[in-house]
């Protein structure tokens, strides 16, 4: 057991846009987190990370720079930021920030350079290729619908965006622009970042001659960026040029199409890559042919079984992370619990998973209220890039049927996530004096901090109460995983141990009644009630568990152990 306090923290996601406004815009900025991060203290997790707040035209929410050394405009500025580092320093939170440097903002120096000529000094600093047969350079398709290339008139050739196409890949290949990824690393290490998110870590090497990709239902060309050839060989690079020199920065890397074999290199210990990943596999369970927007129903063993792989496969070898929702996903409670009836018991029944697994907890903002899908009754009220290429490929253009779409994009779109917080029943939730720039939820009367803080049995304290207990109890941090009855369509039931030391989980995913019963090979001679999200009684035993019920026990087989 190898002690890192990256391993020990449970990390807090913001999406500033999204979290407080503080000069009434109606968009959240750096001075709004500010104000709020006694609210964050209370809750008690050990770090925040916060998506990009970078100078950027916004053609994606900030994913797109254009200028990594300046603060958007909306958000505010370079003293907002170190004002904001330095209040969470005070508070002993720790600020990990998102390093998107797979593409810039089409709006960067450098991409205006790039185009201008094939002999400008920037040109290699993007992946340019001629037309083939007048035609894109090959049949890659983008994360945002259409091709992943774009004509550029004045040198008659095509740019990559595996993006927007305001979002032109870099060249990882020029080593000019691995050095320029370093110098921002350090100038926010400078300035006081902790760590790292690294965006899109998985796709800076693309496959040399760049092939066609096997057409599929999903997003084309994949198998030629994903986990590509040099990629690991990049990252060993960015560790000795940078990480080295620094061993207290944490580093986590966002790879779709991470496999678990891929995860043990990119975050196996003592490969000097990266900290921990985070992979895809449970978010995109249910994706018909790889598609988002056709999303069909699968049952609980399978969603287990991809959980519980990940903890077996990287335990002793690497560090995972664990996460139910981000910004790019709908909202926990929606996908995978109950958003009605039993919004607080499901919600805080997943949490009780999140925060018992082995691996980095992050929580996602409002996730802590149990906030719930947008649930937006027209296409307009949606602002993200996917979902509104998504719609004019497939409805304006595509003649799909309007109504399928909407639904789709009601269950797995991103801007659920990105609903403005919601921090008390006034007028647009406390988030903003003004019009917000993305509708709030009509929940907030009923779903908002204000409420949560005062009622002990919230969703919130239950939180406060399991990163609490995670901190006190090792075994949760980094006991060994053993599943049972990965077959059971209603319960997840696993084991975690440490020198002699147990944690039994046992969580309810339906709302019907459901019977326990103790596994044969665990005969507790003392155990107590670690967390519960109803009210139980002490040991561990065989019993019936209530709807979405969560119940955890510490326990312990030695004779004369405590627990
Ligand atoms: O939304 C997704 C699936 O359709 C995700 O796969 C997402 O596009 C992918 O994880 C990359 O996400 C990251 O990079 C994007 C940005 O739009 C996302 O917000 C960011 O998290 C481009 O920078
Ligand atoms: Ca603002």
């Amino acid at each position: 057991m190898d002690q890192k306090w990256w391993k020990e923290a449970v990390i807090y996601q913001i999406y500033p846009r999204s979290f407080q406004d503080s000069n009434g815009d109606g968009v959240g900025d750096l001075a709004g987190i500010t104000r709020r991060l006694d609210y964050l203290k209370e809750l008690g997790v050990d770090a925040v990370w916060i998506s990009p707040f970078y100078k950027s035209p916004n053609d994606d929410n900030g994913y797109d720079i254009s200028d990594y050394r300046a603060i958007m405009d909306e958000f505010g500025t370079m003293e907002d930021f170190d004002t904001l580092q330095r209040e969470m320093h005070k508070r002993g939170i720790r600020l990990i920030v998102d390093l998107v440097v797979n593409h810039t903002s089409d709006e960067h120096p450098w991409f205006l350079e790039s185009k201008k000529s094939r002999e400008n000094p920037y040109r290699d600093f993007y992946i340019w290729r001629d037309p083939k047969d007048g035609k894109e350079p090959n049949n890659w398709t983008s994360f945002f619908s259409g091709s992943t290339w774009e004509y550029s008139p004045e040198t008659g050739q095509y740019y990559l965006h595996i993006f927007s196409k305001k979002q032109p890949d870099l060249n990882w290949e020029n080593p000019k622009v691995r050095q320029e990824v370093y110098d921002i690393m350090r100038f926010w290490i400078d300035k006081g970042a902790d760590g790292f998110r690294l965006d899109v870590a998985s796709m800076y090497s693309k496959r040399e001659g760049l092939p066609d990709g096997q057409a599929t239902g999903g997003y084309i060309g994949g198998e030629h960026y994903q986990n590509g050839p040099r990629i690991h060989e990049f990252f060993r690079e960015m560790h000795d040029n940078v990480l080295s020199k620094y061993p207290e920065v944490m580093t986590v890397g966002e790879t779709s199409g991470v496999t678990v074999e891929e995860a043990k290199k990119y975050a196996g210990f003592g490969r000097q890559e990266m900290n921990m990943v985070f992979q895809f596999e449970h978010t995109e369970l249910g994706y018909t042919d790889g598609d988002k927007f056709r999303v069909h129903k699968v049952k609980l063993s399978e969603f287990k079984a991809i959980l519980s792989k990940w903890q077996t496969q990287l335990q002793d070898v690497a560090w995972n992370s664990l996460y139910l929702t981000n910004h790019d996903q709908p909202r926990s409670v929606s996908r995978w619990g109950d958003p009605g009836k039993y919004r607080v018991e499901s919600a805080k029944m997943l949490y009780t998973m999140l925060l018992t697994q082995q691996g980095t907890p992050y929580i996602y903002q409002g996730d802590e209220l149990g906030m719930t899908n947008a649930s937006f009754s027209s296409i307009d009220d949606y602002q993200d890039i996917q979902i509104r290429n998504a719609w004019q490929e497939r409805v304006v253009e595509g003649g799909e049927d309007p109504g399928e779409m909407l639904e789709a994009i009601a269950y797995i779109g991103r801007d659920n996530a990105r609903t403005p917080m919601q921090w008390d029943d006034t007028k647009n939730a406390g988030f903003t004096s003004s019009t917000p720039w993305l509708k709030i939820n009509e929940n907030y009367r009923e779903i908002n901090a204000k409420k949560a803080l005062a009622d002990p049995d919230s969703i919130f304290f239950y939180m406060q109460k399991l990163i609490r207990l995670r901190h006190e109890h090792l075994v949760a941090v980094y006991g060994d995983f053993t599943e049972y009855e990965p077959q059971n369509e209603a319960l997840y039931i696993y084991n975690r141990s440490l020198d002699g030391q147990n944690l039994l989980v046992v969580l309810n995913f339906t709302k019907d009644a459901q019977d326990f019963s103790l596994p044969e090979d665990i005969r507790p001679v003392k155990s107590r009630l670690y967390i519960s999200n109803y009210e139980n009684n002490d040991e561990l035993r065989s019993r019936r568990l209530r709807p979405y019920e969560a119940a955890a026990y510490l326990w312990t087989a030695q004779e004369g152990s405590d627990v």
